[in-house]
């Protein structure tokens, strides 16, 4: 292992996790590397967690603030959310404890495009970095750091924190090397020159991340596996999502407004993405590239399958078996899989210009297309906005996907009116349900809404949904988006007040289906 850490001033630095966060101060802020579970570091984290649950228990004040790619793993979010030691988190999450402390306002989040984030960083808007704690396979001869299985926001953590912490990691493997572009052209000036990506396999800067030896306070050791959650086995509803997008691409292949590869392609996080680029890999597109966020499990099969000639990203997001494979196989992906930072990776300039289909999962949508990717009935937070408002905004496609319904149909994810609004209805060209899909380009907003209640709704909430429309063109005032505005909610008020969307019969019709029974 230590043949791995190959600069001295990283040598010198070696220690145990306890001793490393011993030299954390109250009030920190803290970047640490990691993005969907890929990449974050392992036992600092579960460390500090334990001085913080200590200093608690002392009566003392130390909490601190917390910055990622996007999000890590039990032993990051999970571990220190369950401290109550968070006092602000940032750009991302999806964990079960950490969304817990958002919702019940332990923590503040700062839920930020993916984008953003490290600009805001460098900017100072969230004060002065104080730590930055990196994951990295190895250290090179130069002092440099070869990333692992991520590199989202490490570069600007890196470059603002005043001291850094190194977990060295050699349950990664070193053939990671290579697979990592580290762009070093984002300096704030008045004029800066494009990001020089005209297609996805672009190679415009390096494969390390810089740092200044001098901040190294110190160097961990570890051997642990990343989070890699497996995916829910396919279901009729995504076999069905993936089949409508497939029909969608060779339409627009046909009609010549795509080439017959296809445009680079982008894939949300969770089942449901995964599960369209399952679909892909039985369809007839060949040499198809992606220019995405994360690396799947579907996206390694196309690659393996000769079907996508290469993928950048910023992270892999990979189920057990997928990461053991990568683990043994990275080598032969070097030129298939380019790993970037989160800002580049999801840069608007670059997904414009490469006229990117971006498929994203979503929460719900509304008649007109406005789409919530984030909060459930309005109020509680999923996991965050992530990448999808970066590649929806600046798509040459923009895809929103999901089941028509949620919790065993007790939820209709198409509503009157989203209670909570992250895309909308200028940033959604595409929707697609397992009912079908609504083709919004070109069309008014009550164009718009027959075709999602017809094409997307459930057939348990069409009828309600277009009453809803119906009522709303006799009193709006202007018919131009049609509302009922005291009823807008009241898909989201009913699932309150009773645990079910669905509609409840009137008094006479329930006591006709009394009596029929
Ligand atoms: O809850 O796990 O308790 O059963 O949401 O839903 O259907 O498994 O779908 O895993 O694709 O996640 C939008 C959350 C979808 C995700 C969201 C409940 C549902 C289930 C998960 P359970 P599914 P997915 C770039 C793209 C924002 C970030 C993004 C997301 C759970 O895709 O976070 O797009 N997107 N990034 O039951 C109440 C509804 C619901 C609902 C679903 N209408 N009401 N609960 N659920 N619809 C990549 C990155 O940025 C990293």
């Amino acid at each position: 292992m230590s043949e791995r850490i190959r600069h001295q001033a990283f040598r010198d630095k070696i220690m145990t996790a306890e001793e490393a966060a011993a030299l954390v101060t109250p009030g920190a802020s803290i970047g640490f590397s990691g993005f969907t579970g890929a990449g974050y570091p392992k036992e600092f984290p579960v460390a500090l967690a334990k001085r913080l649950t200590e200093a608690k228990e002392k009566g003392e004040d130390f909490r601190i603030k917390i910055f990622t790619g996007a999000s890590t793993a039990p032993e990051l979010d999970g571990a220190l959310a369950d401290t109550g030691g968070v006092a602000l988190r940032v750009p991302y999450q999806s964990d079960p404890h950490m969304r817990t402390a958002i919702n019940n306002g332990t923590t503040d989040y700062v839920d930020t495009h993916l984008s953003h984030g490290p600009k805001y960083v460098n900017m100072g808007f969230f004060g002065e970095m104080d730590f930055a704690v990196v994951e990295a396979t190895a250290i090179t001869t130069e002092g440099e750091i070869v990333p692992s299985s991520s590199v989202g926001a490490n570069r600007t953590y890196l470059d603002n924190a005043k001291k850094v912490i190194v977990e060295v990691n050699d349950w990664q493997t070193e053939d990671l090397y290579g697979l990592h572009d580290i762009y070093y052209g984002m300096d704030i000036t008045s004029f800066r020159s494009p990001i020089p990506i005209s297609q996805p396999g672009a190679i415009i800067g390096q494969p390390t991340l810089r740092v200044d030896p001098s901040k190294i306070i110190a160097v961990i050791k570890t051997s642990d596996p990343d989070r890699n959650s497996p995916f829910k086995p396919l279901d009729d509803d995504s076999r069905a999502i993936a089949a409508h997008m497939l029909d969608f691409l060779e339409l627009e292949v046909r009609a010549g407004r795509m080439p017959k590869n296809l445009f680079p392609l982008q894939s949300g996080v969770g089942n449901v993405a995964n599960a369209v680029l399952a679909g892909l890999k039985e369809s007839k597109f060949e040499h198809m590239t992606s220019y995405t966020e994360v690396i799947q499990d579907g996206m390694i099969d196309l690659i393996d399958s000769g079907k996508i000639d290469v993928a950048s990203a910023t992270s892999f997001s990979l189920s057990p078996d997928a990461a053991h494979h990568m683990n043994e196989h990275a080598r032969d992906y070097q030129g298939k899989i380019i790993m970037r930072p989160s800002d580049v990776s999801n840069h608007p300039e670059v997904i414009r210009r490469l006229f990117v289909i971006a498929c994203n999962a979503m929460i719900e949508a509304d008649i007109y297309g406005n789409v919530n990717s984030t909060h459930v009935m309005g109020t509680r937070m999923m996991n965050g906005i992530g990448g999808s408002g970066d590649f929806a905004r600046n798509a040459g496609y923009s895809i929103f996907v999901s089941p028509s319904l949620a919790k065993n149909g007790d939820i209709s994810a198409i509503v009157p009116m989203v209670s909570h609004h992250d895309h909308t209805e200028h940033d959604v060209m595409v929707l697609i349900t397992e009912q079908g899909l609504a083709d919004l380009r070109g069309l008014a907003p009550r164009q718009r809404a027959k075709l999602i209640i017809n094409n997307c709704a459930h057939p348990d909430y069409r009828d309600e949904l277009m009453d809803y429309y119906e009522q709303g063109l006799k009193v709006s005032k202007g018919i131009h988006t049609p509302h009922v505005l005291d009823r807008s909610l009241s898909f989201h008020k009913r699932f309150l007040e009773t645990g079910s969307m669905k509609p409840q019969a009137s008094a006479p019709q329930a006591a006709e289906e009394a009596a029929s029974e």
